[in-house]
């Protein structure tokens, strides 16, 4: 009898045990599968044969590289837009850029283009619990019409979703050039006000077209209105001298800003959009950073990219969260060599294919435009693998809140989830492209690229933009340039092609 109690005594202990171990498992898995944190680091203007693990030349991205060779290496990762603001308007709320008239390359005086009541990743996050920050690049308007920068600017990011926001307005090429923390320009001395206008100079102030003898760096194209720190912007701005930026620091600064707000809500879920503003003009690289590349500033401001998220990421691992971390790596749009500044970006490009041969590039209708690098990473939970899945940053929205749990309406946005994370092959069916308002259509390994007028090539920055009186039709997976139009051999698919695109797009 007593050795009966004891085995039944012990079964019982080992029923607790085995229980509890599975609860405990269950509890494990949903913790990490409910709310890792979500890192988004975005570059700017990174074209896709940009980093040594798509193929660069003349420069070398190991810190990048470990990310695409530990994650999903995706190679048919799409922003929306060949220009920025639109593909981050697309990243951030999920929707197609062309159903927004205004969303275009805004001046750096443009008001907030995102609706107050409209869904954004942020917005999303924050109702699951997350705390959410932005640090760097915005350029997606401030304010509600005329902004007075001397008070507190609003609304903007903090109005749409983030708890958190250190940003440059608009670009390092426009005014103002400041940082604006949590809506207020810092460092700004009351007794020197900021005035910013993008129609008219301001009585007085030099210029980067009156002033040449001022410039450390030439314009080649626009960027001639106010000078500052040697480098002549767009847009006028007075005022403000001490609140000014430094660019050859500005990197090492979103770093410290992105390192920081790690450390201070690392033990909460939370969401950073770490919007840096490399390789876009003006190239400035820190001068630690001159000559690590064969191609001059440009190849130089990617080396020093690299080495930021090397840094940030030993953030995550020092910190411990480096395994409850999803991270997105891609850009808003193609690559240019010049974008208006001299900086030897054209004459020390040598044999590197920015667009890792595609057709095109920022501005452009062809792939260049658009297929970007696109690397997701999570330590322990991604396996590593290269993928071809068609995705786009506008399915990030989706697929994110299905990846927390969250309730979302999917519209333009898709829920890949499973593509992102690797487990499947397939992703979106098809995707609309856009570059300055034009659009194309991508269904499988097709482009169709419907007639525009304007020029072929855009001069100044020396690139094919897709404009053509037919329409255009290329197999991209036999075609990696666009070079064979199919169109007039290939009726048929040319039809179907149109025909969904036109269900989706509109007439
Ligand atoms: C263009 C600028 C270009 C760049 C771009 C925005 C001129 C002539 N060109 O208007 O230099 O600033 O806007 O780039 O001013 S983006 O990546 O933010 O879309
Ligand atoms: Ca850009």
């Amino acid at each position: 009898n007593h050795s009966k109690r004891i085995i039944y005594f012990l079964m019982l202990v080992l029923l607790v045990l085995v229980s509890s171990c599975k609860t405990s498992k269950i509890d494990k898995t949903s913790e990490i599968t409910m709310a890792p944190n979500i890192v988004f680091i975005y570059l700017d203007d990174l074209g896709y044969g940009d980093l040594s693990s798509y193929g660069a030349k003349g420069l070398s991205t190991p810190n990048i590289d470990k990310l695409a060779s530990g994650g999903v290496k995706f190679t048919n990762g799409y922003a929306t837009s060949a220009t920025c603001t639109p593909s981050r308007y697309a990243l951030m709320t999920g929707v197609y850029p062309w159903r927004n008239k205004d969303a275009k390359i805004l001046p750096g005086s443009a008001p907030l283009l995102i609706a107050e009541n409209q869904v954004t990743i942020p917005k999303m996050l924050k109702e699951k619990g997350y705390h959410t920050g932005i640090v760097g690049k915005w350029h997606l308007g401030l304010g509600n019409g005329e902004v007075d920068w001397n008070k507190p600017i609003t609304p903007g990011p903090n109005q749409v979703g983030f708890d958190y926001s250190y940003i440059m307005a608009a670009t390092q090429d426009r005014v103002p050039t400041v940082y604006i923390d949590n809506g207020s320009v810092v460092g700004l001395d009351p007794n020197d006000p900021i005035e910013v206008n993008y129609d008219q100079n301001f009585p007085g102030q030099k210029t980067g077209k009156d002033n040449p003898e001022l410039l450390t760096m030439k314009w080649h194209h626009g960027h001639n209105s106010s000078i500052v720190n040697g480098i002549p912007r767009i847009g006028y701005m007075k005022g403000g001298e001490k609140a000014k930026w430094n660019d050859l620091e500005m990197s090492d600064h979103f770093l410290a800003k992105a390192q920081n707000y790690v450390k201070e809500h690392k033990d909460k879920p939370f969401f950073l959009y770490y919007a840096m503003q490399q390789p876009h003009v003006p190239r400035t690289p820190n001068p630690r950073f001159v000559g690590t590349s064969k191609l001059g500033p440009r190849g130089d401001v990617i080396v020093e990219a690299d080495w930021t998220i090397g840094e940030f990421i030993k953030t995550l691992e020092k910190e411990g969260v480096l395994e409850n971390t999803l991270i997105v790596l891609t850009s808003d749009n193609g690559p240019v060599l010049n974008d208006g500044y001299y900086d030897k970006a054209v004459e020390k490009n040598g044999a590197h294919s920015p667009t890792g041969g595609l057709r095109g590039g920022k501005y452009s209708l062809f792939e260049g435009g658009t297929r970007v690098p696109f690397i997701t990473y999570w330590k322990g939970k991604i396996t590593p693998k290269v993928s071809d899945a068609l995705v786009c940053q506008l399915d990030l929205l989706s697929s994110i809140a299905s990846l927390v749990n969250a309730k979302t309406t999917e519209n333009d946005s898709q829920n890949i989830l499973s593509s992102f994370l690797g487990t499947s092959k397939t992703g979106r069916e098809n995707l609309i492209l856009e570059a300055s308002t034009r659009t194309a259509f991508r269904e499988g390994d097709w482009i169709m690229i419907p007639p525009y007028q304007g020029p072929e090539i855009n001069k100044e920055v020396n690139i094919e933009l897709g404009n053509s009186n037919d329409f255009s039709l290329y197999n991209i997976k036999e075609d990696h340039g666009q070079k064979i139009n199919l169109a007039s051999t290939m009726p048929q698919k040319l039809k179907e092609m149109i025909a969904t695109f036109e269900k989706i797009r509109g007439k």
